[in-house]
């Protein structure tokens, strides 16, 4: 608990830093909701930040070393951005920020010592974000005149944990897809095959929610425990939902209320997206409760389909979100053979031309045997192709389709 004069100190560094105490408040409670914690935990969590940005104030915080491999520094921009209030204010607070390549105010020799330094008096924890170059022997990522892998060891074998932010530290992300030229992997796969065993946090999305990663240091930094894990060693109350199991659509889903297309009326009624690719009911993350920018929304609610960002598994870079998922906004991911890809509706396509093929053949030989007389077809033009006319990949006789559009405007 803090105690009252400290309260007062606390509330004059909110106030000199232009944060409300009801904005504070909030904060406490989204952090509380991103670590899926009960809103009775809010006050706990208050308790905690007040005391770190007291501790902050006398020099003693928890040591982090935040490293970036191969990636676009999404993962820092979006924690940089989280807003009210601003991670510089409050929340770095929780952590002395020792070494960032991207946030840090010191540069070049004088930053490197400081990692050194931190290594030597231990007791860290190592953000890293962005994926572990394997090629070239190791030489694709060069930093301080080390490879980009050593200076990742070196600094994650004496740390009391790697919180591996964003999809590309968790397995390679988009830079371990096809053909994966520079032998990319995530941070615990790397540590695994190279016999080092310090405890990994999977943080994956692209980019993650910053607010998982602050839920997460709350857990580890102020709490001492590390976050329940699942199998993937993901944090559990984060990652053990789909993106459908929370979406705003859902009831559209329940409904079979789709959108074909986007800019179409079922679009304009925020109808389900799963036609146009939507990969919420595979992908696991809570992001239609944390929600991003301010929680005002998130890419399913704006009109996006999910394209399955956080979907990664840490053992296996080739099986990466990006490989997974492409292309963007189908039903189907592409299927590979060799260098080559494919739909996998083109060859259902191709299968049914065989299978027809081999039908008429089949009733050639019935007619020529005199088994069948004539017939009539059951279904001249597929319903959903009579719908989505200019979607219709189906090849039909002009007076087929009259006569199938005839018939459905008399009911029959
Ligand atoms: Fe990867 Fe982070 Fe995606 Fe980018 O650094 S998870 S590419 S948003 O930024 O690592
Ligand atoms: Fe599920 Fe996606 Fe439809 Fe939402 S939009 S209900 S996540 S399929």
């Amino acid at each position: 608990m803090v105690n009252e004069a400290n309260a007062a100190t606390f509330d004059s560094i909110l106030e000199s830093r232009g944060v409300s105490r009801r904005s504070f408040m909030k904060l406490c409670g989204a952090v509380a909701a991103a670590a899926g914690l009960s809103q009775l935990t809010v006050a706990q969590v208050a308790d905690a930040l007040e005391a770190s940005v007291i501790g902050a104030t006398e020099g003693n915080l928890y040591p982090v070393i935040w490293m970036e491999g191969a990636s676009c520094t999404g993962c820092t921009e979006a924690f940089a951005q989280i807003d009210e209030p601003d991670p510089a204010t409050v929340v770095l607070e929780l952590i002395s920020l020792n070494y960032c390549e991207t946030l840090s105010a010191a540069a070049g020799y004088s930053m490197e010592e400081a990692r050194k330094q931190t290594i030597e008096a231990g007791n860290y924890i190592l953000v890293y974000e962005g994926s572990l170059s394997r090629a070239f022997d190791g030489n694709a990522l060069r930093i301080a005149g080390e490879t980009g892998i050593d200076s990742f060891r070196e600094t994650a074998e004496h740390a009391n944990a790697v919180v591996a932010l964003g999809s590309c530290a968790v397995n390679g992300g988009w830079t371990a897809a096809y053909p994966n030229a520079s032998d990319a992997v995530g941070c615990q796969k790397y540590l695994r095959d190279n016999g080092i065993e310090t405890p990994v946090i999977n943080i994956p999305g692209c980019p993650p929610n910053p607010e998982w990663l602050v839920a997460v240091l709350v857990d580890v930094v102020l709490m001492g425990v590390l976050p329940e894990l699942n199998a993937d060693n993901k944090p559990a109350v984060i990652f053990n939902q789909t993106i459908h199991d929370n979406c705003q659509r859902r009831g559209h889903f329940e409904n079979g209320e789709f959108v074909y297309q986007f800019g179409s009326e079922e679009e304009a009624k925020g109808y389900c997206l799963y036609p146009l690719g939507c990969r919420g009911p595979q992908t696991r993350a809570n992001c239609g409760v944390v929600r991003y920018n301010h929680r005002r929304s998130w890419c399913v609610e704006s009109g996006a389909p999910c394209i399955g960002c956080c979907e990664a598994d840490p053992m296996n870079p080739g099986d990466n979100w990006v490989e997974v998922n492409t292309p963007f906004f189908k039903r189907n991911r592409d299927l590979r053979i060799g260098s080559w890809t494919i739909q996998p509706d083109v060859i259902a396509w191709g299968l049914t031309g065989l299978v027809a093929a081999a039908l008429v053949v089949h009733g050639f030989g019935m007619k020529a045997m005199g088994r069948i007389g004539e017939s009539r077809k059951t279904e001249l033009v597929r319903e959903w192709d009579l719908k989505h006319p200019e979607q219709s990949i189906g090849v039909y006789d002009e007076a087929d389709i009259k006569e199938a559009l005839e018939k459905k405007k008399g009911g029959k």
